[in-house]
């Protein structure tokens, strides 16, 4: 073993010494990263392919993001919501118009922006739609990743995700994602709301039935239920448009956002929807700390400006076409099975013959390509939006040569 090798697994150690093992991360150890790229502690540079489970759309320490932090950082970063800052109005009125709609209520994680979404459609349902007390249903699809808080968990799917963190939470009805009917079955008089990732990540880049988001869109409308679109891992560019609804050509009633939001420097979350929707919402009844704090404001901001452009979806869009049509090429070669994904983010299922999605993203670390395994044979792909197209076609070649075993 050379001493650089020894660097790594001591730093390794040293990482699960005092830690919970919640994870268990390739043996890497970023020191550094800028735009698409990471250096580990010994020098070794990597192509990120999986950029923060896409929250790093905008790459690693993105100089505007970064300056408009270190900006903030030299003003004020903290003031709780108990008192108005000079970056809340801004960021709230320039991310509901970048939404289409008229309001926000920030907080910081995904999973917060989720629980945010359901407290919003409970409360609508009870003070607006007149769903009597107690009686809110909202519907989820089954593979659905949201979160991690209790009741989050409560409506997944994935055992490793949900067992032994009952007792759940009661009031969600699941419904097999992509299935039209189904869901129509489900909704009836208490039903408040549907809540979709649009595009399904951790179930390994599950893109719908074209006409599903659409007749999800028309369902809920008749029935007046709110649709909600998780979009803390499809939206902010990553599928070549702002929103991945957006490419079947639907506006839901309230978008969960996350993730890419805070540039992949802070966390930012936010429900955006209508006045009426978010309006259910009296002092004292929702918060928390951090929520949409002077330095999460500050990068956000920055965030939207860098959407307002369109560089970064047409980007994806662009170049998510040449990956999607060099991957497909691999399908039937003896060792992808299948890919799917839409812009900048793909699955793709290798077969177990050839080893297990952490095998191969062993490989991959080997030869220099951060990627991520989902559910066993899946490998997804989702570089920063600012990866060259150069690197991509290079780590196209790792992934080749790695399947070819
Ligand atoms: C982990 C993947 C998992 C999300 C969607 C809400 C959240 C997420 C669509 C919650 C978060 C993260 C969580 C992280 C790994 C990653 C992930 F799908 F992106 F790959 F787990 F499934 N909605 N996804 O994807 O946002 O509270 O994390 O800010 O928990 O291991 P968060």
């Amino acid at each position: 073993m050379t001493d650089t090798e020894r660097a790594t697994d001591g730093a390794v150690a040293a990482a699960g010494a005092h830690s919970a093992h919640n994870y268990h991360p390739l043996p890497v150890v970023v020191a550094s990263a800028e735009g698409a790229w990471v250096t580990d502690i010994e020098g070794r540079r990597y192509l990120d392919l999986l950029a923060g489970y896409s929250a790093l759309n905008f790459g690693h320490r993105h100089p505007g993001l970064i300056a408009a932090a270190k900006d903030q950082l030299d003003r004020v970063t903290l003031t709780s919501r108990a008192f108005h800052h000079d970056r809340f109005g801004a960021f709230c009125a320039e991310l509901a118009e970048l939404c289409g709609m008229e309001t926000v209520l920030p907080m910081n994680t995904g999973a917060e922006a989720v629980e945010t979404a359901v407290k919003t459609a409970r409360k609508w349902g009870y003070r607006v739609k007149g769903v009597p007390d107690g009686r809110a249903r909202i519907v989820v699809a089954d593979n659905n990743f949201h979160g991690r808080t209790t009741t989050i968990v409560s409506f997944s799917t994935d055992p490793e995700a949900r067992a032994d963190f009952g007792p759940y939470t009661p009031g969600f009805e699941i419904v097999p994602y992509g299935d039209l009917a189904a869901l129509e079955r489900a909704v009836d008089e208490d039903t408040v709301a549907v809540l979709l990732e649009p595009i399904q990540g951790e179930a390994g880049v599950l893109v719908p039935p074209p006409g599903y988001l659409a007749g999800v869109r028309e369902l809920t409308r008749a029935r007046n239920v709110l649709f909600m679109a998780d979009e803390i891992q499809s939206g902010l560019g990553r599928t070549g448009a702002t929103f991945a609804c957006a490419h079947e050509g639907v506006v839901p009633d309230v978008y969960v956002l996350g993730k890419a939001l805070g540039g992949g420097v802070v966390p930012v979350s936010a429900v955006v929807s209508s006045r009426e929707v978010l309006g259910v919402f009296r002092p004292g009844e929702h918060g928390s700390t951090f929520g949409g704090n002077p330095l999460a404001c500050a990068v956000g901001l920055k965030v939207i400006e860098l959407l307002r452009t369109g560089e970064y979806q047409r980007r994806a869009a662009e170049l998510g076409e040449h990956l999607h049509a060099e991957l497909r090429l691999l399908v039937g070669d003896g060792a992808v099975t299948a890919v799917r994904g839409r812009g900048l983010w793909a699955g793709v299922d290798v077969d177990p013959a050839l080893g297990t999605g952490r095998q191969v993203s062993e490989r991959l670390l080997e030869r220099g390509v951060l990627v991520k395994d989902t559910h066993g044979a899946t490998i997804r792909i989702a570089p920063p939006l600012v990866v060259g197209k150069e690197d991509l076609d290079w780590a196209l070649d790792q992934l080749r040569a790695v399947l070819r075993g």
